[in-house]
């Protein structure tokens, strides 16, 4: 069974995390697959959106806990930090397309943060997220501690990282976690019509708003009006910028093609 689903269509790459026996947790296999697919991602031009999801009733557990050796002397979880984790989150935030994630199950540990990691999070009403490191006795990783005190404040990040309670998904809407909790039987058809609206969306426009919006994380006012400045020069000269203000004016849909 492939650990990572993949398929390209109507510019959408659909990545479905595949172990639902073990809620889909991360293994070596599961990490090679997501490598592969934003590899695909960042070369293919076909490439418009990323809609990520998981199999079954969970889409993420983290770390999979059965897969680690723990007969070693000293356990070393830095390396799979380098090699995995933090390459990945880092290649999801610098992918200039965006990354719709809908949140299908429980997404605990790495699993929780990596959906954070997205772009726009959609999540199943029965969905919930969980900080589960401190229940092992570790602390989080995979971005966790610079996107929850940002989405949510740091005393509400504190509170989830230091307990590992549960935080349901209309809780993880109303805090700003998340973009939309739905019904679970509409989760399919709300990431699906999200990420084909993007797939057709102005590409440039949208990979340069990641970096306008990542930007202000650590940028200053004065930092960031130039930021802007200097990216609406870029997307300025593009074809979809023309596009978009003609079909303005005739009063008709665009039609960009990414450029
Ligand atoms: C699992 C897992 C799992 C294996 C459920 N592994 N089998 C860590 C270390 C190293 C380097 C880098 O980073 C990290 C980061 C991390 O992600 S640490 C956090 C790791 N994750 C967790 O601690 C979560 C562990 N899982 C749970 O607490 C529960 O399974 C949750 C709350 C997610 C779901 O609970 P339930 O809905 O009650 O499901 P379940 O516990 O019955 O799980 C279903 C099956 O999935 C079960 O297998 P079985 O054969 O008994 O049916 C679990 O053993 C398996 N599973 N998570 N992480």
């Amino acid at each position: 069974m492939e650990p990572a689903l993949v398929a390209l269509e109507a510019g959408v790459l659909r990545i479905t995390l595949n172990r639902p026996d073990k809620l889909n947790a991360f293994n070596p296999a599961l990490h090679k697959g997501l490598a592969d697919a934003m590899t695909r991602a960042e070369g293919e031009a076909e490439v418009r959106c990323l809609l990520i999801t998981g199999a079954g009733r969970g889409f993420c557990a983290g770390q999979d806990l059965g897969d680690r050796d723990m007969s070693v002397p000293v356990i070393d979880l830095g390396e799979g930090l380098d090699t995995r984790y933090n390459p990945l989150v880092r290649r999801m935030r610098a992918l200039p397309k965006p990354i719709v994630c809908a949140v299908n199950g429980v997404a605990a540990g790495a699993g929780a943060n990596f959906a954070l990691a997205c772009d726009i999070v959609l999540a199943a009403r029965s969905a919930s997220f969980i900080q589960a490191f401190v229940k092992i006795g570790l602390v989080p990783d995979c971005g966790g501690s610079y996107f929850l005190p940002r989405l949510a404040g740091t005393q509400r990040a504190m509170a989830l990282a230091m307990t590992g309670e549960r935080l349901s998904a209309e809780d993880a809407e109303r805090w700003g976690l998340i973009w939309k909790c739905v019904d679970d039987a509409q989760l399919r058809a709300e990431s699906e019509k999200l990420a084909l609206q993007l797939a057709s969306g102005p590409t440039r426009s949208l990979g340069l708003i990641k970096q306008a919006m990542y930007g202000s994380a650590s940028n200053d006012l004065s930092t960031q009006l130039d930021l802007e400045r200097d990216l609406q020069r870029e997307v300025g000269k593009g074809k979809d910028y023309r596009e978009g203000v003609a079909a303005f004016l005739e009063k008709r849909k665009p039609r960009f093609t990414g450029q």
